[in-house]
């Protein structure tokens, strides 16, 4: 199984490099994001509770975040492995996920951070805003989303140094190069 956690601050290109790595490696997507999109775009409760932190640029409780992960991972079937897009978000969440990947007898293969400085995330988002219609992509909760991955995401970072699974790749330059370190820095880990 390869399991891949991709990380990053808000528009550090998450989303956009999952794409390219489910094309290659051939893995289940599991975006937190996308996935409480989906819950708001349903009017279920879990949605209703979720936009609310959403729309402030805070982040959505562990518990809601946790259950449904859990959640999905058990609906998959056959699967080569994982990719985990805008999650763990936190410590806690971090905690979790290897719990839960250990009651399946496997394990975070690598987590790849995406560095990328912060005015080049703003003008992406502001960017990204201008089509997105995402009610989080606009100046003030831009702002609130990059302080809020400060200070309660960052230290997922030293969560999987500790593993000795965690790379960097500089997350600036054209989407298919900063692809191709992200390969490497996958296959290497395989
Ligand atoms: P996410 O959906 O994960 O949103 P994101 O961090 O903005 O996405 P990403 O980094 O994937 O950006 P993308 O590739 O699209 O989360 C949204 C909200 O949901 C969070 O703020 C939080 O409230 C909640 N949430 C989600 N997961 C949670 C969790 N685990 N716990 C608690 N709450 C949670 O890239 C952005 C833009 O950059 C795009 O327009 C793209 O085209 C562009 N781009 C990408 N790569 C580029 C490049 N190399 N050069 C130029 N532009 C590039």
């Amino acid at each position: 199984m390869l399991n891949v956690v991709i990380f990053g601050p808000p528009g550090s290109g998450k989303g956009t490099q999952s794409e390219n790595i489910i094309k290659k490696y051939n893995l289940a997507h599991i975006s937190t994001g996308d996935l409480l999109r989906a819950e708001i775009s349903g009017h279920t409760q879990l949605g209703i509770i979720a936009k609310s932190y959403i729309d402030k640029g805070e982040l959505v409780p562990d518990d809601t975040i946790i259950g449904m992960i859990d959640t999905k991972i058990e609906s998959l079937t056959h699967t080569n492995g994982v990719i985990f897009d805008g999650f763990p978000r936190t410590e806690a969440q971090a905690t979790a996920l290897d719990e839960l990947l250990n009651e399946h007898k496997t394990k975070v293969s690598v987590m790849v951070n995406l560095e990328v400085p912060k005015e080049e995330l703003v003008q992406r988002l502001l960017k990204r805003g201008e089509v997105s219609g995402r009610s989080d992509d606009n100046l003030e909760t831009i702002e609130k989303r990059i302080a809020v991955y400060e200070k309660q995401t960052k230290p997922v970072i030293d969560f999987y140094k500790s593993k000795g699974v965690y790379k960097a790749i500089k997350g600036v330059g054209a989407v298919e190069s900063i692809f191709e370190s992200i390969a490497e820095a996958i296959d290497s880990a395989r």
